[in-house]
């Protein structure tokens, strides 16, 4: 059977990759999975294990990260094969050009695209049809139909959570990350979710993007782990929604204290929440929600991003939230073209009113992969030559005038909504150059309130946030991300930032 190696640059335990792994596990594979970050030589490390096939997970700004090491694998590894996926080979097959590292993408869920891909592999068999996989053909890339999705969510097996709590690091952390489900209620415009609803599934009759793991399954799986890993204190689930599905969340505020009984965190969509759902969330064991504000101008929330809900919504949810005693934070995103500077104080604004116990504020990004990303290049309004990285964290790609203002202000922004004064000081602040002082502030915040909300604590908090600084931060404060011959000769301080929970797109 074939050894396949999972390799990751972000410290963070990826559902999709543990999930891909039991399957093969399933089918009598070896896998494991390698953290650049939390390996002393990973290069080495990697081949050490022999793998006869590298999976590599990419969203846009990661594709790359890994060549230098591929081309070292290869050498050594004559017949190893390269495959990635995730959602940016999944919309974008370009990096099969860079044949002589990467021999196939996979688009869309790829439980069985995988395992088709590895038994061919391992069979000597052509890869060419198989449903979901892309390769080059003719010198281009060429990208096969894919699938049905896996309608059932509980026919999966129990992801596989050993081959990242092999890292005392992971295994030791208060908090466990999972996932309930797959999909989103919503489809706003500047997240890649909208155009997986019609991409990521065939379209066969009866075929839905939008799943839920049966709360009986979901507590199994938990007691798996807890029974082998059971220092955790606390779950936070990854799902864009916990309340994806009307009345599961009742059925897992009766069953989850009693079969499981840690607190968690998790992402709501406030369009669908109401009081009863509240109120069976805290019956659960809710202690701290996150939910996308994103804008504070309703028209831009409403009309551009398409998110759906009203300044009414946005007022209503906080306060019952803080009758029921559960703490909330807000993601918000900053800079699309959508907005004006005066838009974005309107957001700070909105926070302020609010009151969340953190707030999570990220630099729009036009991806291909989203219907306002596609606009923002066909349109020109990007700065396609300008290097930000592979985070959303540290500069902007806009060209736009006040784009400075804007990088400046994403820094400043939890001083606008949390010092008193601040909002007019940072009004004033933010017509400074930019600088490498003000890139510190949002991790300051970005820390205590991670550490102090989500429960993971401040040393735990400190960790992740060391291992993950270089993709924050770009080129700033010195820490760099690189990729290609590049990183073959520098010091490579890598990663996308996760401080433990999963703020970075509602
Ligand atoms: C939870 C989450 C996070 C978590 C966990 C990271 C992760 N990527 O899993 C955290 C908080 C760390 C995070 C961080 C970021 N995220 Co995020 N995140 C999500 C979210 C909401 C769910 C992902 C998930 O777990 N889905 C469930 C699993 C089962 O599905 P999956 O991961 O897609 O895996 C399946 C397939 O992709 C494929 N697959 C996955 N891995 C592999 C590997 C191989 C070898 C193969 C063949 C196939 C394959 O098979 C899997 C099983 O079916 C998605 C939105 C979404 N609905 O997808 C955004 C999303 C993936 N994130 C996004 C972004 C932008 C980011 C950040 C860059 C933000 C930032 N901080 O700057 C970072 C990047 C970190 C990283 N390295 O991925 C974007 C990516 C857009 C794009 N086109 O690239 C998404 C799509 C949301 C959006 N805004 O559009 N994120
Ligand atoms: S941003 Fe969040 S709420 Fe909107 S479509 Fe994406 S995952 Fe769903």
């Amino acid at each position: 059977m074939a050894r396949v190696a999972f390799i990751v640059t972000t410290c963070h335990e990826f559902e999709g990759i543990k999930v891909l792994s039991a399957t093969l596990k399933q089918h009598g594979h070896t896998t494991d999975c390698f953290l650049s970050t939390l390996e002393r030589d990973f290069r080495r490390t990697v081949l050490d294990f022999k793998p006869d096939v590298i999976g590599m997970y990419a969203t846009t700004g990661q594709e790359r990260w890994a060549h230098d090491h591929i081309r070292a694998w290869k050498k050594e590894i004559r017949h190893l094969k390269v495959v990635q996926g995730g959602p940016h080979p999944s919309f974008d097959q370009d990096i099969l050009l860079d044949a002589e590292c990467i021999d196939a993408t996979t688009k869309g869920e790829a439980e069985y695209a995988m395992l088709d891909l590895v038994n061919a592999w391992e069979a000597n068999q052509p890869i060419g049809d198989i449903p979901n996989v892309a390769v080059l053909r003719d010198g281009k890339p060429f990208q096969n139909p894919i699938r049905r999705v896996v309608d059932d969510l509980d026919s999966l097996p129990f992801p596989d959570v050993d081959i990242f709590y092999k890292y005392s690091f992971l295994a030791n952390k208060r908090v466990l990350q999972v996932h309930a489900s797959r999909g989103c209620q919503n489809s706003c415009t500047y997240c890649s979710v909208g155009l997986m609803k019609k991409e990521w599934i065939s379209g066969r009759a009866g075929e839905k993007f939008n799943r839920t793991k049966s709360v009986d399954y979901l507590c199994e799986e938990m007691n798996d782990i807890l029974a082998r890993y059971p220092k955790f204190r606390m779950i936070n689930f990854g799902d864009a929604a916990l309340n994806m599905k009307r009345g599961w969340v009742q059925e897992f505020a009766d069953k989850w204290p009693k079969k499981v009984g840690l607190p968690f965190a998790c992402n709501i969509n406030i369009n669908y929440l109401n009081e009863e759902d509240i109120i069976a969330l805290k019956r659960a064991g809710c202690v701290s929600v996150q939910f996308g504000l994103e804008s504070g101008s309703e028209q831009v929330r409403l009309k551009v991003y398409k998110k759906g809900y009203t300044d009414e919504i946005v007022h209503d949810i906080p306060r019952l939230l803080r009758k029921h005693n559960i703490t909330y934070r807000t993601n918000n995103m900053l800079g699309s073209p959508a907005e004006t500077i005066e838009d974005m104080f309107k957001t700070v604004e909105q926070n302020k009113e609010i009151q969340p116990n953190g707030c999570t504020v990220l630099l729009y990004r036009p991806f291909k992969s989203t219907a306002l990303g596609r606009e923002d290049f066909a349109k020109n309004r990007v700065d396609i030559g300008k290097d930000i990285g592979p985070s959303i964290q540290f500069d902007s790609q806009m060209k736009r005038d006040d784009v400075d203002q804007v990088v400046n202000l994403h820094k400043l922004f939890n001083v606008a909504v949390y010092m008193p004064g601040g909002l007019p000081l940072v009004r004033q602040l933010i017509k400074l150059p930019r600088n490498p002082v003000y890139n510190w502030v949002p991790l300051a915040f970005l820390w205590y309130q991670h550490a102090v909300v989500s429960g993971y604590g401040m040393l735990d908090d400190f960790k992740l946030g060391v291992l993950n600084i270089g993709q924050i931060f770009g080129k700033g404060l010195g820490g760099r991300h690189m990729y290609g011959s590049e990183a073959e000769r520098k010091n490579q301080f890598l990663d996308t930032i996760d401080t433990g929970t999963t703020g970075a797109v509602h």
